[in-house]
């Protein structure tokens, strides 16, 4: 149940165990530094139109190895040094590569961060106009990955636009979702739009930059030469085969049910007393936190109280976070995965009441034994691969 993990199909994965692993290709389709070129090409030309087609951009770069390096290839695209940017805080869900201050980005530029307001748990958006007028940034980051709720891409381009920043909208985590459809797309509302492709989308693992004919030379250069050596090519057939099979209408069934999955869990820990950041979910993950239900487990002990059940998530920070993020007050939990493994709202009450149970009786040996077994069954009567 870690939000950003996912099961790839059988084709994604044989895409990306193949032989492709065993080519250089620096360059682009067409014009490459080296010979033999001519499959990996039209793998590559598949993954871009695929990309471009499913998001509706001008533009696709599908050779990043990250979303990390996606948004580097951004940010060394368009901005010097010392430049501004404004970014959602880490422990308002924000991402270590939008300016955290021990990843390159918070030590190349020069970063502020806005949040979520503290009694609603969503974005607040005058906020963070007045925060841009004031600090006047030259690239305003949105996006998250542990942010419940969907962006108002809009109103951040409006705000980007009044203060002349470009807009960067990081959708890594809900990639799948804006494909299929379920989430609101920031295309047209955002200068460069990032991505990792192994998340909800289910492609092969790495990154992607979609944008417009104005900057596709600027971002191209930025990512090879500028940032990466030869692409990875196994990986970026995987994401050819997992964006062909994000086109199918089968798709957006698996988007909207990992949305429906989602809210059946968020009401089964509400109905349990657990407090959610922001009240509920817009889409794949939901934010526990801990501080007043179970104000004596940190997110440490619940993520480790339910991997001796054999249900991992990870311990999260939560906005207003006092304690470390190696030990945090809040759990993220997350339903691409299971979903792909056929679980439905039905399996996802019984995982939340089994889940509010074991935070509930922390040391209930013999409810341990009861839902580890329990967590078997419905492993084994929902397999990964056939
Ligand atoms: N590791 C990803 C996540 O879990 O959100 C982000 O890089």
């Amino acid at each position: 149940m870690i939000a950003s993990e996912n099961y790839i199909s059988a084709a994604v994965l044989e895409a990306q165990g193949s032989v492709l692993t065993n080519k250089y290709a620096e360059g682009y389709p067409g014009a490459r530094y080296y010979g033999g070129c001519e499959h990996v090409d039209t793998v590559e030309e598949l993954a871009v139109s695929r990309a471009e087609d499913l998001f509706g951009a001008e533009h696709a770069n599908v050779q990043p190895h990250s979303g990390t390096q996606a948004n580097m290839g951004v940010y060394f695209a368009m901005l010097d040094p010392g430049d501004r940017i404004l970014s959602l805080d880490l422990n308002h869900g924000g991402h270590l590569s939008h300016g955290h201050h021990v990843n390159f980005s918070g030590q190349l530029y020069e970063v502020e961060q806005y949040g979520v307001d503290p009694e609603s748990g969503y974005v607040d958006y005058e906020a963070l106009a007045d925060h841009a007028a004031a600090f006047e940034p030259d690239l305003i980051v949105s996006g998250s990955s542990a942010y419940p709720r969907e962006f108002d891409y809009g109103r951040i381009e409006e705000v980007a636009e009044s203060v002349g920043a470009y807009h960067l909208a990081d959708i890594a985590h809900v990639t799948g979702l804006v494909a299929a459809g379920v989430h609101a797309n920031p295309i047209g509302n955002a200068d460069f739009v990032t991505g990792s492709t192994h998340k909800t989308i289910r492609a092969g693992r790495g990154g992607m930059i979609l944008t417009t004919e104005e900057h596709a030379e600027a971002i191209d250069k930025s990512i090879f030469p500028g940032g990466q050596g030869g692409p990875l090519m196994h990986n970026i057939a995987g994401k050819a085969v997992g964006f062909e099979e994000a086109l199918e209408p089968e798709f957006r069934a698996y988007a909207e049910d990992v949305v429906a999955n989602t809210r059946a869990l968020a009401q089964v820990f509400t109905d349990r007393g657990m407090a959610l950041v922001s009240g509920g979910t817009d889409k794949h993950l939901l934010l526990v936190d801990l501080r007043d239900s179970h104000p004596e487990t940190t997110g440490q002990d619940a993520e480790e109280r339910l991997e001796s059940v054999g249900i991992t998530v990870n311990k999260n920070t939560v906005p207003g976070e006092s304690r470390s993020p190696f030990v945090t007050s809040g759990i993220r939990v997350g339903t691409p995965a299971l979903t792909t493994r056929g679980f439905g709202e039905s399996e996802m009450e019984t995982i939340g009441h089994r889940i509010a149970d074991l935070l509930d009786s922390p040391d209930d040996e013999e409810l341990t034994a009861e839902v580890s077994a329990e967590v078997d069954e419905l492993c084994e009567t929902h397999p990964i691969y056939e």
